[in-house]
């Protein structure tokens, strides 16, 4: 699967932030070239995410208008990785971000990975907390040690260099991403997005990332179910290419 970089469509799955996604949209406008933004996407949930956010997002589109597209897409599959997976379908751009609308993936970083994106079209570009220049800020001590923890497990069990697998923010090749069935509908989607595409022998490029937590709104993933990586980890492990590709050998069969 050979890409070439052209466009990014953004994906931004939102509950109940309003300046936070007004600055990530602001940011990623006056940073980044118009030409190269195929679409952002604000994913809400039609129960679930408040009005408040609905009204900034319209805002936006407004703001925008004429610039860049921007439209509200309601999901139909539930929780956060499940309005990513429906923003993947609707995806036009050769790429795609994935990231949040509470300011926790730095939108300054945005015209970062679309810079690295052009240079390698074919990898995903990942950002890290853990890689050197990258931070967390606010971030509880018991937290950091799980994740500290179970990064280095999971990148030993994978024989993988990543560092920061569990955070959500990341750049793809939208054809591999459609290309892929997906499982996870909650959080550990995220995580998932990585461990696929390692077991397809998909390279990676690292950039650092400064984590700073959200001063607006609240978190959707309680601390309990960062235990439901574990079993994320274990399931994707040992899956081959047939398991994981929607159309293994499609190519094939039409020749
Ligand atoms: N549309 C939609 N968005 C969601 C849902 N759950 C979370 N989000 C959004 O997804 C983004 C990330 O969600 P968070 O709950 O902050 O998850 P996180 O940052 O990975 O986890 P923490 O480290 O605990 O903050 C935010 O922009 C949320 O508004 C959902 O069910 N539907
Ligand atoms: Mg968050």
């Amino acid at each position: 699967m050979k890409a070439v970089f052209s466009s990014v469509s953004i994906l931004i799955p939102a509950m109940d932030e309003t300046y936070s996604l007004s600055q990530t949209v602001d940011v990623i406008a006056g940073t980044c070239s118009p030409e190269d933004i195929a679409e952002i996407i604000i994913i809400i949930s039609p129960e679930k995410t408040s009005p408040e956010t609905v009204r900034t997002a319209q805002e936006l589109i407004t703001k925008y208008s004429g610039l860049i597209k921007i439209y509200i897409h309601g999901q139909t599959l539930p929780f956060a990785g499940g309005a990513v997976r429906n923003g993947i379908k609707l995806a036009q751009g050769s790429h795609l971000v994935m990231m949040s609308a509470d300011l926790e993936t730095d939108p300054e970083l945005i015209h970062e990975f679309i810079a690295q994106s052009k240079k390698y079209p074919d990898r995903i570009i990942t950002a890290s907390r853990w890689k050197k220049g990258g931070s967390f800020k606010g971030y509880s001590r018991i937290k950091l040690l799980c994740n500290y923890v179970f990064e280095k497990a999971i990148a030993w069990f994978y024989f993988s260099g990543l560092s920061d697998m569990t955070f959500g923010y990341r750049l793809f090749p939208t054809e591999l991403m459609k290309s892929i069935k997906w499982e996870e509908l909650k959080h550990p989607f995220f995580l998932e997005t990585a461990l696929k595409p390692l077991r397809l022998g998909v390279k990676f490029v690292e950039i650092p990332a400064k984590w700073e937590a959200r001063t607006e709104g609240v978190s959707q993933n309680g601390f309990f179910a960062n235990f439901m990586y574990f079993g994320t980890a274990w399931r994707n492990r040992f899956l081959r290419p047939e398991d994981i590709l929607l159309n293994y050998g499609g190519e094939n069969n039409e020749r």
